[in-house]
């Protein structure tokens, strides 16, 4: 086969963080006053990571009157042979989702979760042909039911777990290759991973299970330094970033993009 044609890129989809990501959804998290220009330039210290992993960038515009819409991860689930799109479970972030399904149209198959199921990209771990999904306040049992029809018969299998303590499946456990998963276990049940090799928090930082994966690297948040250094000692190749602003809108690093082979 022509090389040319087999050489993949991999797309990180992004959105401006909206002026008013202040009035965002908060769940486990008190308010607190996020200063938009500092979120704005910890996100574009974000997407230079993702460039400098190899990812090319496709950065959507603010969207006005939906303060999350930088929190794009929760719109859709990219898989090798096809794309689902999400149908948040907060009302507040469902008009999020056409611009992203515009975005993948070309690349993959689409294909939706409908009413009544609810379904945030957050709440959804693929490893290899694994799909961990998070039963949370925002994933529901027929959202899980829809997505175990959408990809089993691409030969995936799907794993539901509940959610405990934190937002998303995301917030507790994250991969970090295709053998290692990053884990807080008093969120979730660690029973369900219990094939991969796991990597605890360290306790005093409870958000840090939160780690995004791109090609052999791992972009991590600066703050977490005493998990940081575990990871770094098991071999991790870590870039740091500092994401302190938007996790004041409960948003981690996996949260802000949709990463597309193509
Ligand atoms: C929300 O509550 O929907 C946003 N404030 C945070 C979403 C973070 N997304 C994610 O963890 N995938």
């Amino acid at each position: 086969m022509d090389s040319k044609n087999t050489k993949t890129v991999t797309l990180a989809i992004t959105r401006d963080v909206s002026a008013s990501i202040a009035q965002c959804e908060l769940t486990h998290l008190e308010r607190t006053p996020i200063d938009v220009s500092v979120a704005r330039e910890q996100h574009r210290a974000y997407e230079n990571a993702l460039i400098s992993a190899g990812c090319e960038l496709r950065r959507l515009p603010e969207l006005p009157g939906c303060p999350d819409a930088v929190f794009v991860e929760d719109t859709a689930i990219v898989l090798r042979e096809l794309a689902m799109i999400t149908r948040p479970g907060a009302e507040s972030r469902r008009p999020e989702t056409d611009g992203m399904a515009m975005v993948l149209r070309p690349f993959r198959k689409l294909s939706y979760i409908r009413e009544p199921g609810t379904v945030d990209g957050g709440d959804v771990l693929v490893v290899g042909k694994t799909l961990f999904v998070g039963i949370s306040s925002r994933t529901n049992e027929e959202g899980v039911r829809q997505i175990r029809a959408i990809v089993e018969p691409e030969g995936y299998r799907v794993i539901a777990t509940q959610v405990n303590g934190c937002l998303h499946l995301k917030s507790a456990v994250c991969a970090l290759d295709d053998r290692t998963l990053l884990i807080h276990r008093d969120w979730i049940d660690a029973d369900a991973f219990r094939k991969y090799s796991l990597i605890d928090i360290d306790p005093d930082e409870p958000f840090a299970a939160n780690a995004l994966r791109v090609g052999d690297r791992v972009i991590y948040p600066s703050a977490y330094r005493k998990t940081r250094d575990r990871l770094q000692e098991a071999g991790f190749n870590l870039r740091l970033v500092d994401a302190s602003e938007l996790a004041k809108a409960e948003g981690g690093v996996t949260c802000c993009s949709v990463l597309v082979e193509v």
